[in-house]
């Protein structure tokens, strides 16, 4: 067994904590073989819990000396906690200290404190803390911190840590030292510290209550190029907080901070925002639009952790979703908020669907199915999960949709005036949002809707109507049921707000609404109508469900040339594509029989010709629906005739349209400087797409024009996403100018890790040819920009290729499953998150037809065969074979 606790832990068991520590002050020696940390705490016990002994979490520590009021004091180490038994009895407070070594150049865990190319950085959330010193490392203790760091001048000039920096100066021995004070009580998950050969871009800001504010975006010294868009993104969300939440900036300082070593995107540490590279760095050179539009969207999410996160937090790591779903749906909201119009508003909705469909409905269907308030888990780390971030952010916008955007503004508020400073819960946050509004349908049916925190599985709802052409009467029926999901056998009726709107024949809007569905099964009634309406069911995508109805091709394409509402409107054009591919899928014909029709084809037409369609909208509704949310819609999968199916539709697509593929690709020239803006991108997005169609169709007639157009656009291009676009339209294809693209491609990028990351994802995530991907990945490992040690470039050819795509990695002979249980193992050893993240690309072996299911089984149990797992990747293997 290794080191850590191995015990399932219970929603249910939550005890306060049996003492409080009101303040920390911390001194680190930094030394990348062994830093030493003094920690002294003021301490006092809980009044309201009974007395008992002090059990302090440690992990991989060394420990040196504990003093209780400056004195020697017995202790005893139970199971990585440090327990103490002989304290002051009495609510006073008194003083610990603790001295520690820990070895942060050998973290390849990157959990606590350690080295990426030279400097220190922390990663604390969910349970890093305790691998620093020994602490009560949990999120209901806050606490004053006050830090400092000792350390090389040479080495780290630059000393860092929340708050404000309050003193730095010179030691005797040559070492330089600074003191940093956080005014804020805070959970341990939130401290940070940095130190190394860092530059920063500065900013001084005037907040609207006149405050001034400095904010920092540090990174290597070669990367100060690529960080205005960072801070214009911090900017932006500061002046957002304050108009839309009435929420300002409460820090003199606000720092950012890059590491290219990083196991997610980016973490909130107060005042301290310690971020992934790929989430700063953009310059037009190196980063595509959809870098921009990310790093927008983080550096905004974890600006809004400020208050969301840290100024409330979580009571237990249940509520995670608290912070994760309300900071989600706030990034999400910014996002729309800056993108200007209301077509890129949707564009924008679509995408967060698209993600939410694709990989957070999945979660809900498989073995690592979990409510968006957990009731147990072994590791937490496990529960980032996009149920807890995307459905929970989907459960927050539906309170406001119940409330209204004002009311929903009125009850955070409401949720400040109560909790600011506290760590609390998810039903404090809904009790708050209602109580502001006690007239909604949130207030009133409050309980109900909260069994969005408590069930996990997507709701179905099912539409059927009806129309009696003799009185005119319309009925739309709306039945809802949930599958059983782990745990969860039978399942409550939720609250449902189904968007709906009636459309007649011709396209026009008849009727609009919002109805918020609470039984199993109620029935609405329209009269006076004197033909069939066409019903738009869920407009805007008003809850996170699937939604069931019988669409004909007729009405679908009524709702795709007409409807009022744009996301339905790419919905219809999504289930116009989706019954096809599962019409081949399902089919016994091979190839040549999966043709598309001409009905599909020409709405396709029309929506490339559309005279008043944005073009980002344009290359939403020409993509045809992921492979993984076809598979959804399957009982049982085989994920490469999917994948066949999907090819073969796009190869129609391009050949069909290719004469307006051209006319799209012409018309969408952006000239001029490079802007990220969303009609900028979106022009450079469909031409790409159209471009990508040229080079598929060319494979077919033989046409040497586009691939050469194409090849010319990558060597050309004057900004990385069409340069990108370029490039991945010839590796796609499978042009025969691939090779020499992606070898020019490495050339001029090869000082850059960010795009040497799209290089390797591109090839492992190609398209399959009689099974050519594998081999590949396995030539791309032994490249010398290869090192699985670092979690970018681990994703970048390992899950690119387990995860992102399942025409290639779900061979028959099951060669993908060995090379998957190789790297979840070889990556258990290094660092289990990312392991753990891996282990999950085959979480739903079940619906897999044979042999694929049989040897994916096989691959699954020789992981959990292992002796000596992480509990991150154990608690995910052993799910999975659970029946
Ligand atoms: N709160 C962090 C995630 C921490 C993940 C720990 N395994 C980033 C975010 O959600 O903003
Ligand atoms: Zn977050």
């Amino acid at each position: 067994m290794r080191e850590g606790q191995s015990k399932v832990i219970y929603r249910s068991d939550y005890q306060p904590p049996a003492f409080w520590i009101d303040a920390v002050e911390l001194v680190f020696d930094l030394d990348p073989a062994k830093t030493r940390v003094l920690n002294r705490m003021r301490i006092r016990r809980n009044p309201d819990v009974p007395p008992q002994a002090l059990r302090l979490d440690g992990e991989e520590l060394n420990l040196s000396r504990v003093l209780v009021a400056g004195q020697g004091t017995s202790f005893k180490m139970e199971d990585n906690q440090l327990v103490l038994e002989n304290l002051p009895e009495g609510n006073e407070p008194f003083e610990l200290e603790i001295f520690t070594t820990c070895y942060p150049a050998k973290n390849t865990k990157l959990m606590g404190l350690y080295v990426s190319n030279d400097s220190f950085f922390t990663q604390c959330e969910a349970e890093g803390f305790r691998r620093i010193t020994y602490f009560l490392d949990r999120p209901d203790v806050m606490a004053s911190y006050t830090v400092t760091l000792r350390a090389d001048p040479k080495r780290y000039p630059v000393l860092l840590s929340n708050g404000n920096l309050v003193e730095q100066g010179t030691l005797d021995d040559g070492r330089h030292f600074a003191r940093w004070v956080d005014p804020f009580r805070k959970p341990s998950y939130l401290f940070a510290l940095v130190a190394g050969q860092l530059v920063c871009r500065e900013q001084r800001i005037t907040a609207r209550n006149g405050k001034e504010h400095l904010l920092q975006v540090y990174v290597r010294a070669g990367d100060l190029d690529k960080t205005e868009h960072a801070m214009n993104s911090l900017m932006a969300s500061v002046a957002w907080d304050e108009a839309r939440f009435n929420l300002p900036l409460d820090l003199e300082r606000f720092m950012i901070v890059a590491t290219s070593d990083f196991n997610m995107g980016a973490m909130e540490n107060k005042g301290l925002n310690i971020f992934n590279t790929k989430y700063v760095l953009a310059n037009q050179a190196t980063a595509t639009d959809t870098d921009y539009a990310n790093i927008e969207s983080v550096v905004g999410h974890e600006y809004f952790h400020n208050w969301t996160g840290n100024r409330i937090t979580c009571r237990d790591w249940f509520q995670l979703s608290l912070k994760e779903g309300l900071t989600v749906f706030r990034d999400q909201e910014f996002s729309q908020d800056l993108s200007g119009s209301p077509s890129a508003r949707a564009v924008k909705r679509i995408e967060d669907v698209r993600v939410l469909r694709t990989a957070q409905f999945p979660e809900d269907a498989g073995p690592m199915a979990h409510p968006v308030r957990p009731d147990q888990y072994l590791e937490i780390n496990n529960f980032y999960t996009v149920t807890i971030y995307e459905k929970g952010a989907e459960v927050v916008r539906m309170m406001q949709t119940l409330v209204g955007r004002e009311g929903f503004t009125k009850g955070v508020s409401l949720y400040f005036q109560r909790f600011d400073g506290q760590a609390v819960t998810c039903d404090d946050f809904a009790q708050a949002i209602a109580d502001a509004n006690p007239e909604s349908q949130l207030a009133q049916k409050l309980d109900q809707f909260k069994r969005w925190y408590s069930q996990s599985g997507t709701p179905r709802v099912k539409v059927t109507t009806e129309f009696d052409a003799g009185t005119g009467m319309y009925k739309v029926t709306l039945a809802q049921s949930c599958a059983a999901t782990p745990g969860q056998p039978d399942k409550l009726p939720f609250v449902i707000p189904v968007g709906l709107g009636l459309l007649d024949a011709e396209g026009r809007e008849l009727t609009g609404g919002m109805h918020v569905l609470t039984q199993a099964s109620e029935t609405l009634t329209f009269p006076g109508y004197t033909s069939e309406p066409v019903p738009s069911l869920l407009r805007g995508f008003s809850a996170p469900v699937i939604l069931e109805y019988d669409y004909s091709d007729r009405q679908l394409l009524t709702l795709l040339a007409h409807d009022t509402d744009p996301f339905n409107r790419w919905e219809a054009g999504q289930r116009l594509a989706t019954s096809r591919a599962l019409a081949f899928v399902r089919g016994d014909g091979g190839k040549d029989s999966w043709r598309l029709d001409e009905a599909y084809l020409d709405a396709m037409r029309s929506v490339l010709r559309h005279p008043d369609l944005d073009a980002a909208f344009k290359e939403l509704v020409l993509t045809l629906p992921a492979e993984t949310y076809i598979a959804e819609q399957l009982d049982v999968v085989d994920p490469q005739r999917i994948h066949a199916v999907r090819e073969a539709m796009r190869e129609q697509l391009a050949t069909a349209l290719h004469a307006d593929w051209e006319r799209v690709f012409e018309g969408n020239q952006v000239l001029g400087a490079y802007s990220p803006d969303p009609v900028s991108s979106g022009r450079r997005a469909l031409a790409g797409l159209a471009l990508a169609h040229l080079c598929i169709a060319a494979r077919s007639s033989g046409d040497t024009v586009w691939p050469g157009r194409a090849y010319q656009r990558f060597k050309d291009a004057s900004n990385m996403t069409d340069r990108f676009n370029a490039l991945a339209a010839l590796v796609t294809a499978g042009s025969d100018l691939a090779p020499q693209a992606l070898q020019r491609f490495h050339a001029m990028f090869k000082d850059e890790p960010l795009v040497l990351d799209k290089w390797f994802a591109l090839q492992a995530g190609a398209p399959d040819r009689g099974g050519n991907i594998l081999p590949i990945v396995k030539q791309l490992m032994t490249h010398a920009d290869f090192n699985i040690r670092n979690p970018n470039r681990a994703r970048s050819v390992i899950f690119s290729y387990c995860s992102a795509n399942p025409g290639g990695f779900h061979r028959a002979d099951a060669a993908g499953y060995v090379y998957w249980s190789d790297r979840v193992i070889e990556l258990d050893a290094i660092n289990p998150q990312v392991a753990a993240r891996l282990a999950r690309a085959l979480d739903r072996w079940k619906k897999l037809a044979e042999p694929q299911r049989s040897a994916a089984r096989e691959a699954i149990a020789r992981v959990a065969a292992k002796p000596d797992l992480s509990n991150d990747v154990r608690e995910v293997v052993t799910r999975a074979l659970a029946d």
